[in-house]
């Protein structure tokens, strides 16, 4: 299925009066504060945001999973979806493979389909934490840090064959997560297990090919649950400086033990040039994998705070791949794909609205109260017509979530692929 420029009129045809006089409103309150909104505009505009192949389909828990019908049955029809979410919202796109979830069959053919709907490749992820039928060794206990060099050498070649399939297909990036750890006290003997990650890692470094990074991926726990061999920011940081300037952390929201401060991660990441890039979701407990901003929008502005300091008013100009890493098992798939995007930009425009000259004054002077009132009042500005206007000017649509609903895009998916059609993934 596709979405035609004239229903993409018609659905906008509908909300212009208003959205202009919303937008009007906006424009001119953030005038008087000195914001330039075309330079935001702009910036919205160019944002764009990886959807994870494997977010596409209903997700489930260990304990079951609902389809919601019409799910992508393959690469191309996950490619189709994406597609759709791009022409509704206009910062979908591009797409991060997880392999072998995804194996581009035929990269040529799927090349040509994502061209057409202005998809590009972003980062590819390997997957060594499920033994894959026909695997010669299992990862039970481990993978790049397991005990055995030959399980490690099988992770390592693992890795280096999506780095191949990524090449074909125009991705420069490798992302790496490991569920290796321990459940029990004494079950790995740490040193060893995060030696011979950095061993195992320092392969896959080796055939990074030309303009490519590697992102690490750190988390506390799950699946093991007494420790993980990368478990956080700090260890990530390690293995990345150890590797070498191609090698970067990946901070992925549900990642953190409760209350960690994240955006402060974010800022010293940053600020040493090792921010490689974000997994974002929300959560209440733990990896609980929710809507972006659906539990914490205001951490979710924080954060972004620090990222607009580090991207626009430093020297540094980091190259950040973003990525939802989502899904749970109640909302249809690409609904919850469009809020979670919309809630990323949200975050990012509303940190761009920060009068940063003052806050920096504020903070020099340590004006703790000022300081709060700047935040806040940003935070608490609705930016929404800023986003609706960026769209506009990319040619998709007003309202995302309410064009999908209206053009009945999940009944004619399940018309066209079926009820029962499933995703691949988690
Ligand atoms: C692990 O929890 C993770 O965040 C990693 O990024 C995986 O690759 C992804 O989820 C999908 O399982
Ligand atoms: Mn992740």
């Amino acid at each position: 299925m596709r979405i035609a420029e004239t229903q993409i009129q018609e659905q906008n045809s509908l909300l212009i009066n208003d959205h202009k006089k919303s937008f009007e409103q906006l424009a001119e309150k953030l005038d008087k504060k000195n914001v330039d909104i075309s330079l935001i505009l702009e910036r919205l505009k160019d944002f764009q945001i990886a959807i994870p192949s494997w977010a596409l389909g209903q997700g489930g828990t260990r304990f079951g999973r609902f389809s919601v019908g019409g799910e992508p049955a393959n690469l191309e029809q996950k490619i189709e979806d994406i597609g759709l979410l791009h022409t509704l919202n206009a910062s979908s796109g591009s797409i991060s493979l997880h392999i072998p979830w995804d194996i581009p069959d035929d990269a040529e053919k799927i090349k040509s389909l994502a061209d057409s709907l202005n998809i590009k490749f972003d980062a590819v992820n390997s997957n060594t934490f499920q033994d894959q039928p026909g695997q010669e060794l299992s990862y039970k206990f481990g993978s790049l840090s397991h005990t055995d060099p030959a399980v490690r050498k099988q992770a390592i070649n693992h890795n280096i064959e999506v780095i191949r399939y990524g090449e074909l297909l125009g991705s420069k990036s490798i992302t790496v997560w490991l569920a290796d750890g321990a459940s029990f006290p004494g079950q790995q003997n740490f040193r060893k297990a995060y030696q011979c990650t950095l061993g195992s890692l320092e392969e896959i470094y080796q055939a990074l090919p030309e303009g490519w990074r590697v992102f690490v991926e750190y988390k506390p726990f799950e699946p093991a649950f007494y420790s993980t061999v990368i478990n956080d920011w700090g260890t990530s940081f390690l293995l990345a400086s150890k590797l070498g300037d191609k090698a970067y952390t990946l901070v992925d929201l549900g990642h953190h033990l409760p209350n960690a401060n994240i955006e402060q991660i974010v800022a010293i990441l940053m600020l040493q040039g090792k921010l490689g890039g974000f997994h974002f979701n929300d959560s209440k407990y733990a990896d609980d994998d929710l809507t972006v901003g659906s539990i914490k929008p205001y951490q979710l502005f924080l954060i972004f705070n620090e990222l607009v300091e580090g991207m626009h008013y430093s020297d540094s100009k980091p190259e950040l791949a973003w990525m939802i890493d989502a899904s749970h098992n109640v909302k249809d798939p690409l609904e919850d794909l469009l809020q979670s995007v919309e809630a990323v930009k949200l975050a990012y425009a509303r940190a761009l609205i920060i009068d940063r000259e003052k806050l920096w004054q504020c903070q020099e002077e340590n004006d703790v109260v000022m300081v709060q009132e700047l935040l806040q009042d940003a935070f608490r500005t609705d930016v929404r017509p800023l986003l609706a206007e960026a769209r506009l000017q990319n040619g998709a649509v007003i309202d995302p979530v309410g064009a999908f609903r209206s053009l009945k895009v999940r009944d004619r998916l399940i018309e066209e692929r079926g009820a029962g059609s499933a995703a691949t993934g988690l």
